[in-house]
C-alpha cells in the first residue's frame, strides 16, 4: 500500500484558536489563595502605578523580592512607559518592606527596559534573569549581583527570547535554564513553546533542547512560557508556567481598548537529570483566574503570571504570581499534592 505523505502546509502542529475547553478552566483544589495582594503601588516609596511579575527567594530565612515597576499613575489608569525593578524584604513572605530606591534600571541607546525579573541564588550569589526590550528586538538577558546593588550582565540572548529562568544549582556541570523564544516565522507568529538551554558559565549558552509545546498543554491555543526558577523534589524539578488562551470575541478587560487574552498557571515535573525532559504535567490548570483581583481590576484582567516558587521546610510550596499585571499575589499549597497533579491529572 503506498504510504500517505503528510502535506506539508507548513511548520506550525499547533491547535487553532478554537480548541481550548472552557471546562478545563478552574483552579486545583490544593491552592489556597492569601486573601490579598502581597504587593501593590501602595508599598512603593518611589513612584508607581503596577507592581508585578515579581522574583521571589527565601535565603538564610528572609525573603528577597525583585518586582517590576512600571511607572505612572494607577488612579488615574496612567502609564509613563517608564519600568524600573524595585527590590523588597520580608520575614514571612507575606509583609514586604520595599527598599527606598528601584534596584535595577536600564534605558540607553539601545535598551530600552528590563523586566520581568526571576531571581536564583548560585555561587554564592544572586542571579536575576530578566526580559529586555531593545530598539532591535526582545531578548532574555541574565545579570549576577552579590549585594542586589551592584549588577554585572552576563549574557543577552539574540531576539526574540523572554522568560528565561535559571535552575538553583547546576545539573551535570552545567548552569541550566528554561527560556521561551518567540519565533515569528515557523509557528504562525503565535504557539511559543517552552524551550532549554545550558552553559558552563552563565555567558555562551548552548544544547538548547525543547521542553514543552503549546500543543501538548490543552489549555493552551497561544503560548506558554517558564514561570519561576524550578523547585528540586526527590520526584523530579517542579516547574510553574504560565499558558495562554485567546478568544477573539474578547473586549475591553482592563486599562486596554481590548484585551483578548487570559494567562493561567500550569504545572508541569522535570526529569532531576535532564530537565529537558517532562516526566509528569497536569492536564488542567494549577490556578486559573478567580475573585476580584484576578478577574476584574487592574492593567489587564485574567492575567495570572507567575515568576517565584519556594519550598518551605514544612513542604509548604509559596507560589507568587502576579494578578491584572498591576499586583503579585501569593498562593500556596503542599509539594506532595503538587506532584501528585502532575502524575495524576485530575478528570
Ligand atoms: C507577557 C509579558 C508579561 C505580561 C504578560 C501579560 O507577554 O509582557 O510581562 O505580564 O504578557 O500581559
Amino acid at each position: 500500500m503506498e504510504q500517505q505523505k503528510k502535506k506539508r502546509t507548513g511548520f506550525s502542529t499547533a491547535k487553532p484558536a478554537q480548541f481550548v475547553d472552557e471546562a478545563l478552566f478552574t483552579t486545583a483544589d490544593c491552592i489556597t489563595r492569601y486573601p490579598e495582594p502581597v504587593l501593590t503601588y501602595k508599598d512603593v516609596p518611589y513612584r508607581s502605578a503596577l507592581t508585578f511579575n515579581a522574583g521571589v527567594l527565601k535565603l538564610n530565612g528572609k525573603y528577597i523580592m525583585i518586582f517590576r515597576n512600571d511607572v505612572g499613575d494607577f488612579e488615574k489608569q496612567q502609564l509613563d512607559y517608564e519600568t524600573n525593578l524595585g527590590l523588597a524584604f520580608s520575614d514571612d513572605g507575606i509583609k514586604w518592606n520595599v527598599r527606598p530606591q528601584p534596584c535595577f534600571e536600564i534605558d540607553d541607546e539601545e535598551i530600552m527596559r528590563v523586566y520581568d525579573p526571576r531571581i536564583t541564588y548560585i555561587d554564592g550569589e544572586y542571579c536575576v534573569c530578566f526580559a529586555v526590550d531593545t530598539r532591535h528586538g526582545v531578548c532574555g538577558g541574565m545579570a549576577v549581583t552579590k549585594d542586589l546593588k551592584n549588577f554585572e550582565i552576563k549574557s543577552i540572548s539574540v531576539p526574540e527570547n523572554r522568560n528565561m529562568v535559571l535552575f538553583p544549582e547546576k545539573i551535570n556541570g552545567k548552569y541550566v535554564r528554561l527560556e521561551r523564544p518567540m519565533p515569528v516565522y515557523s509557528r504562525d507568529g503565535t504557539h511559543f513553546d517552552m524551550w532549554l538551554s545550558d552553559s558552563p558559565d552563565l555567558v555562551y549558552w548552548g544544547n538548547s533542547k525543547l521542553v514543552l509545546a503549546t500543543e501538548d498543554v490543552p489549555f493552551c491555543n497561544d503560548k506558554i512560557g517558564p514561570g519561576a526558577p524550578p523547585v528540586k523534589t526527590d520526584k523530579g524539578w517542579l516547574t510553574i508556567f504560565h499558558s495562554v488562551d485567546i478568544d477573539p470575541s474578547r473586549g475591553k478587560n482592563g486599562w486596554e481598548a481590548a484585551w483578548r487574552k487570559r494567562y493561567v498557571i500550569g504545572i508541569a515535573l522535570l526529569d532531576l537529570d535532564d530537565p529537558s525532559k517532562v516526566i509528569g504535567m497536569s492536564k488542567r490548570p494549577l490556578i486559573v483566574p478567580e475573585g476580584y483581583y484576578e478577574t476584574e481590576f487592574g492593567y489587564r484582567a485574567n492575567a495570572l503570571f507567575p515568576c517565584g516558587m519556594l519550598l518551605e521546610d514544612d513542604g509548604t510550596v509559596k507560589i507568587y504570581y502576579s494578578a491584572g499585571d498591576a499586583v503579585v499575589r501569593l498562593a500556596t499549597a503542599k509539594v506532595d499534592d503538587l506532584i501528585a497533579l502532575c502524575n495524576e491529572p485530575r478528570k
